[in-house]
């Protein structure tokens, strides 16, 4: 069978290959990902300790910052854990609200667009 005509190639395309089930993307710029705030709210019940806890094992906080962002949380209602793209937030929130289930603790983790 003859081949169909190939159209000239350059060294900036994609060697004339695009229509053979290849496509060339170009981007000057990386594109800034979508970013994601996971917080934790304050209730009466969960102890210190706890939040602490979770700060430590799932925001990877040294205790004293830890303590800090527990202490905000506790006097201002809501606090700041991290900011991270919406998959990562999303299995933190998750994770945070298992273990806080399993220790049948009120302690809510939300996620917020940034
Ligand atoms: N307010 C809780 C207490 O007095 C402590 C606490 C802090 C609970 C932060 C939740 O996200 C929280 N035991």
């Amino acid at each position: 069978m003859a081949d169909r005509p190939k159209r000239p190639s350059s060294p900036v395309d994609g060697g004339g290959r695009e229509g053979a089930g290849t496509a060339v993307l170009t981007r000057t710029r990386t594109r800034k990902p979508n970013l994601y705030r996971v917080l934790l709210l304050n209730d009466d019940y969960t102890p210190m300790e706890f939040v602490v806890h979770v700060l430590e094992r799932f925001f990877n906080k040294d205790r004293a910052e830890a303590t800090q962002i527990m202490m905000h949380v506790h006097q201002n209602g809501v606090g700041e854990c991290g900011i991270f793209t919406y998959e990562v937030a999303e299995t933190k929130v998750t994770l945070v609200m298992d273990l806080a289930r399993k220790h049948m603790h009120p302690l809510q983790c939300v996620m917020e667009k940034k």
